[in-house]
């Protein structure tokens, strides 16, 4: 039990306490390094809010002490899931080159997230659709994705684009029927991909059924599905809402609902009613939501925010400091609450897992080999997979949420990879690949094959990861796409799962939109109204929204040059304002050196060579910040792989001597040399033998004296991590 009493220390050692340090000292910039300091460490809790005080004012400690007691059990959980076992090889290789056939297929499986309003319209109306998607379904076998995940298509009044469900058991009108549903769901399966879909159940639409009739009588049994709180005596809305809790897209969290005399929560837009998940009632609806979609053939979805399910009893103020902190007063109280777990393990029971007497689904993803051709259809998965989207999460809270031993999530997002020290998603500046080196690596040596990691840097909220890298560079189509070969490489060659997400794949960058019409978020739009309230120019608020608007990454995909880029024969929706060569889906098809051909060509060989998914980790040279290097090895070390990657946009030095090594893939290609260029990238097969040199092995550049040591077997290539 941590109190005012407990040292700093011990706070560390509890999961949650770890992971709330350290995003405090990641959003303030500092250092870890901090916290092992043994006199820092040793500090007791009051002490250290007495010194805290000037910056985080009062409340902030009993806060985090409050948070830990809710999951005081959690490091005694922590050490039931066990330490882990720093990635080595997990098992056995699959019988016969099978792969993807087991339980837990999606370890090993390339995701890939499709926004389907953006993805291909096959009716000219100018939004994307069911059949749009099925219609291309070639593009992605081709790619050599696993699973398809879908954006939400539910029927919704699109107040937030889907993430407001009117109706979970119906397909939005704009994007067709449950047939055309029914219909992607076979095309999948067909060429051997798995489907899984958005379940947006933290909040409804209040349009859904169950908030309309709770309006109708707050009393009634549909009163309790939601956060209904009732004002003061003559309360018109104008009193002061329940708590200080405010919404992720500005304002309070509250809103007054006259006809039901009610304040309803809403963490999201006003109409995006947040669920009240102690109703056992609630819990029971979402578990038979997934259950209907799963006999329809869906292979498991993804958890649209899961982590904010459980809200804090009395739901009370949240602390000021911590609000500040984070930018949403009251989000200790709901990110991890207390009863997340029990819920997760409830749903995993009642809605994902199969029972005996369960019909077989509409049908199942055909048997995919490693060299890419199909079998017959798969046995039904025992459990449908859960990807949760858990935004806040540190890593020993995703190790608590994902590791196999505690049956709760099979997947999490954590989102501390996408924006560097001290910064959030608003802020402009250029991302150094140097953090997310040390992220990852601190990821993997925190994490064992138990756990699981999402691959990530993209998605439909935030502006794409390599504009955030290259910054104005990025129209340089040069920089542009080896940039993109380097974080295609990192994702796809770490340990853990990669989730590509929808024109990544032909290196996707962020738009120069010129004006808040061209904006279509709720909470780009919200954003800038907000800013030009306090007196900003137009032109100042729009510079402070555009670095984060997730506009960026939700304009239509492009398939050909042209002005509707082969998305609709209509009028987009939502229109892209990039005109580039090359950076289209036709023109990169059938080139040797594009992106997509690298994206392609890596997949292929991850999952011809178990070794780049199953095998152990090892880094090289951990402390490089601009030289990212890795070992791969197969179970019985057949086949070791060196993956290494250029981190910037300048030609760097090789911090050891240059390895023997047959370049499978690289960008630029030709040998291993001394340098690499700028965001070089290779995957190569380490050749065991001796005695060549670099120079011998066809380096016509000619080695650099000062590192043309040679690295011939696994044992020297350790010595890189010295
Ligand atoms: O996003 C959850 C979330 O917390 C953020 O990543 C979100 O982008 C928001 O901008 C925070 O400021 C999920 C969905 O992915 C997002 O599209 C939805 O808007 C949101 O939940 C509400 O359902």
């Amino acid at each position: 039990m941590v109190d005012a009493r407990s040292r700093l220390k011990e706070v560390y050692a509890h999961p949650v306490g770890r992971d709330a340090i350290d995003k405090v000292l990641l959003q303030l910039g500092r250092s870890r390094g901090w916290v092992r300091n043994p006199v820092v460490a040793n500090l007791r809790l009051g002490t250290v809010a007495r010194l805290a005080r000037p910056v985080l004012g009062d409340g902030f400690v009993s806060s985090l002490v409050t948070v830990l007691a809710d999951h005081d059990d959690g490091a005694a959980r922590l050490d039931q899931v066990g330490a882990p076992a720093q990635h080595a090889p997990d098992g056995a290789a699959a019988p016969g080159g099978v792969v993807l056939a087991g339980a837990e297929w999606w370890r090993e499986a390339v995701f890939y997230q499709v926004y389907p309003r953006s993805f291909a319209d096959s009716d000219g109306d100018g939004i994307g659709d069911l059949r749009g998607i099925t219609s291309r379904l070639e593009h992605l076998a081709d790619l050599g994705v696993d699973c398809v995940w879908l954006s939400p298509i539910f029927d919704s009044p699109n107040e937030d684009m889907g993430y407001d469900v009117r109706d979970y058991r119906a397909v939005m009108a704009e994007m067709g029927t449950l047939a055309d549903l029914d219909e992607l769901v076979a095309g999948c399966h067909e060429r051997g991909m798995r489907i899984i879909l958005d379940l947006v159940v933290n909040h409804t639409s209040a349009e859904h059924e169950w908030f309309r009739a709770a309006v109708a009588d707050p009393d009634g049994p549909y009163g309790d599905y939601y956060h209904l709180v009732p004002g003061a005596p003559g309360e018109d809305g104008s009193g002061p809402p329940p708590n200080n809790w405010t919404s992720f897209f500005g304002g309070s969290a509250w809103r007054w609902v006259p006809e039901a005399r009610r304040w309803a929560l809403h963490l999201f837009a006003p109409g995006q009613m947040d669920l009240n998940w102690e109703n056992p009632q609630v819990r029971a609806e979402v578990a038979e939501i997934v259950r209907w979609w799963r006999g329809r053939g869906i292979d498991g979805f993804r958890l649209d925010v899961i982590n904010y399910i459980s809200k804090r009893s009395g739901l009370p103020d949240g602390n000021e400091a911590i609000g500040r902190l984070m930018g949403f007063p009251g989000i200790e109280h709901y990110f991890f609450g207390p009863h997340l777990h029990a819920y997760l393990a409830e749903l995993r029971q009642a809605g994902f897992t199969r029972r005996s007497d369960d019909p077989p689904p509409a049908s199942t993803a055909r048997e995919r080999f490693a060299d890419g051709t199909l079998g017959g259809p798969l046995p039904p998965d025992e459990a449908g997979v859960m990807v949760g989207e858990t935004p806040g999460v540190g890593v020993e809270m995703s190790r608590l949420l994902s590791n196999r031993s505690r049956a709760e999530l099979d997947l999490v997002f954590n989102f501390d990879v996408l924006d560097g020290p001290g910064k959030v998603r608003w802020d402009d500046y250029r991302y150094d690949l140097a953090y997310l080196k040390g992220f990852y690596l601190d990821y993997l040596a925190r994490t064992g094959p138990g756990d699981a990691i999402a691959l990530f840097y993209d998605n439909h909220d935030n502006p794409r990861m390599l504009s955030k890298v290259l910054g104005a560079k990025d129209r340089d189509p040069e920089l542009r796409a080896a940039a993109a070969k380097v974080l295609a490489t990192i994702q796809l060659t770490l340990p853990g799962t990669p989730f590509l997400f929808q024109g990544q794949e032909i290196g996707a960058v962020n738009q120069e939109f010129t004006s808040v019409g061209d904006l279509q978020d709720v909470e780009s739009r919200n954003r800038y109204a907000e800013l030009c309230e306090t007196g900003l120019s137009e032109a100042v608020a729009l510079a402070q929204v555009l670095p984060g608007a997730r506009d960026h990454a939700r304009v239509p995909m492009r398939w050909e040059p042209g002005l509707t880029t082969g998305f609709t024969a209509g009028t987009p929706w939502q229109t892209g304002r990039e005109d580039s060569r090359g950076f289209t889906v036709a023109e990169q098809t059938d080139d040797p050196d594009s992106v997509l051909t690298y994206y392609r060509d890596l997949i292929a060989l991850r999952r011809a060579e178990p070794a780049l998914t199953r095998g152990a980790f090892r880094a090289l040279a951990p402390r490089s910040r601009t030289y990212f290097g890795w070992l791969r090895t197969a179970v019985g070390g057949s086949a070791d792989w060196l993956i290494e990657v250029n981190l910037t946009s300048r030609t760097i030095r090789r911090p050891r001597g240059v390895p023997e090594a047959e370049t499978v893939f690289g960008s630029p290609g030709g040998p291993l040399r001394a340098t690499l260029a700028p965001y070089e990238c290779r995957v190569a097969r380490l050749t065991p033998g001796n005695g060549r040199t670099a120079s011998a092995a066809g380096d016509s550049t000619g080695a650099d004296p000062a590192s043309s040591g040679v690295i011939t077997s696994w044992s020297k290539m350790e010595g890189w991590s010295a």
